[in-house]
């Protein structure tokens, strides 16, 4: 192992001198399939993964039932200082499991941490939450009557998660799942093993410590085979899943067919549209962010910029200096603001996109390859050109326009009116994120509106990425209408019951029915 990798691996005591056990569930196992990981900016094997044979996986999704009935009936507070103790594990080692994502993710060292700080963020939450998840009581009709909607624990809550966030995502349904009440089963990406296996050992540790069964936060690595187990048990009572509309479509649908219930964060399309009282040295630098940053590969990552006539020659001349300053390089390295792709199939699709691109007769106006000729180690890195495209024309049912590509490919076109370009945002199938920049308020109250984005993340003068962890995160349409982390999203990870109570000496029905001879 290089002494770049074991630097980091080494202070999350992540030994890859042997294979690593992938499935945890109250104790280490996985006998099954072995599984690689890859380090994207070098292409050395950091790892080699045991994943969880169907034994292995139908033994994990049993404990987690039996933890969850043990951990219902722990009170909510208590959970939440559990979560509080979690926070303070994490916290102690953000730095270092920062520094994991960087290495086995790709994405740059300062994002990884930032990661890590977004489930800090919601464990913080949850903690809080854990004092607050309120029922309510509702006026009967009825003479001393009272109905309560109380909110108990759901049951056991899977987690499958992307490759591009592996610690933040399931961060934000462990929290909720956790002060609710639940057992949580995690199936990360079978490309970020390492950072899910990081992960469970810091939670675990302080599950153990409480004398709370491992598998409140169970963890089960795999390919397909293991996720598709998951999503069709009758054990696991919700599956939260983050990833391609294609696989969230067949997940929603095996979900469904069971009557379990299911939670979609699936492709992003977002939009940046800027008017002509744009704040161009604001909103230069945040486009850029948002379609460079983490290599394009955010779902909220900007995709497609749609600018006023007006500033097209200026924020184009300003954007395409930025992209051109750009240099690829380690994310390890703190200088650096380009990572590489997270996998070799993740270029052949940016390859395949600018390819269409062409041929539809689209301008590259930068961009457009793959990096040659990088130095060792970088050379066996993933690393493509941030693009700027300019197709002929807006056709938002044009695959150019209408498919998320998972690359730092930027799509410009050009308009007249503000209703025009948020119809061009809300023409697209997904509907995450949205970005508008304007000093007008008129422009405003006309982006947030009825006739608005039609997105879930609705931005003015921020760009579509980097959400806080406050806001519900999720999307609409093709997105799949899932909503994770702050607002209301822990309403979705309990059992609501509707408690009609009696306290009086006669038994009426409602609605005044009379049902006596
Ligand atoms: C994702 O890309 O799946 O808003 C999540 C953001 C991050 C989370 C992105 N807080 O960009």
């Amino acid at each position: 192992l290089s002494s770049r990798a074991s630097t980091v691996l080494s202070a999350l005591d992540l030994h890859s001198s042997r294979e690593l056990a992938g499935v945890y569930d109250g104790e280490w196992s996985g006998s099954g399939e072995v599984i690689e990981s890859v380090c994207p900016t070098t292409g050395e094997v950091l790892a080699r993964v045991n994943t969880a044979t169907p034994a292995e996986l139908q033994r994990a999704l049993e404990r987690s039932r039996e933890a969850y009935k043990v951990f219902r009936d722990v009170p909510a507070p208590k959970r939440g200082e559990i979560l509080r103790q979690i926070r303070e594990a994490l916290a102690a080692k953000r730095d270092a499991l920062g520094a994991l994502v960087s290495l086995e993710m790709g994405k740059i060292r300062t994002e990884g941490v930032g990661e890590v700080q977004e489930f800090i963020d919601i464990a913080d939450y949850g903690v809080g939450l854990s004092r607050m998840m309120n029922g309510r009581v509702v006026a009967s009709e009825r003479p001393g009557h009272s109905i309560l909607e109380v909110p108990n624990p759901l049951g056991v809550v899977a987690v499958l998660s992307a490759f591009n966030f592996p610690v933040a995502v399931y961060g934000w349904n462990l929290a909720l799942s956790l002060a609710a009440g639940n057992a949580t089963i995690w199936k990360p990406a079978p490309s970020t093993p390492l950072c899910s296996i990081a992960v469970t050992k810091i939670v675990s540790s302080v599950l153990e410590r409480n004398g709370v069964p491992g598998a409140v936060a169970g963890l089960v690595t795999g390919g397909k085979d293991v996720g598709v187990g998951v999503v069709e048990s009758k054990l696991v009572d919700m599956v939260s899943f983050t990833g391609s509309e294609a696989v969230g479509r067949q997940v929603g649908q095996a979900v469904q067919s069971r009557f379990g219930k299911v939670l979609l964060e699936l492709g992003g399309n977002n939009a940046a549209v800027v008017m002509p009282d744009a704040d161009l040295d604001m909103a230069v630098p945040s486009v850029f962010f948002g379609a460079v940053g983490t290599a394009g590969q955010r779902c909220t990552t900007t995709r497609r910029l749609y600018l006023h006539s007006s500033v097209v020659q200026s924020f184009l001349s300003r954007l395409e200096s930025l992209y051109q300053s750009v240099r690829p390089g380690d994310p390890l390295d703190s200088a650096t603001l380009l990572g590489p792709l997270h996998t070799r199939q993740a270029m052949d699709i940016y390859h395949s996109a600018v390819e269409r691109l062409l041929q539809s007769g689209a301008e590259i106006l930068t961009g457009g390859a793959a990096y040659r000729d990088l130095p060792k180690p970088l050379d066996g890195g993933n690393f493509v050109m941030p693009t700027i495209a300019i197709p002929q024309s807006v056709d938002v049912t044009d695959p150019i326009w209408s498919t998320e590509t998972f690359a730092p490919v930027l799509c410009v076109g050009v308009f007249d009116e503000l209703e025009q370009a948020i119809e061009w945002n809300n023409g697209v199938p997904q509907g995450l994120s949205s970005s508008l920049w304007t000093r007008d308020i008129r422009n405003v109250g006309k982006w947030i509106g009825p006739a608005g984005s039609d997105a879930g993340i609705v931005n003015v003068n921020v760009g579509t990425s980097g959400a806080e962890i406050g806001a519900a995160f999720g999307g609409n349409k093709s997105t799949g209408w899932g909503r994770e982390s702050g607002g209301d999203a822990w309403k979705q990870y309990v059992r609501w019951s509707a408690c009609t109570l009696n306290f009086s000496d006669a038994a009426p029905l409602a609605q005044g029915v009379q049902f006596s001879s």
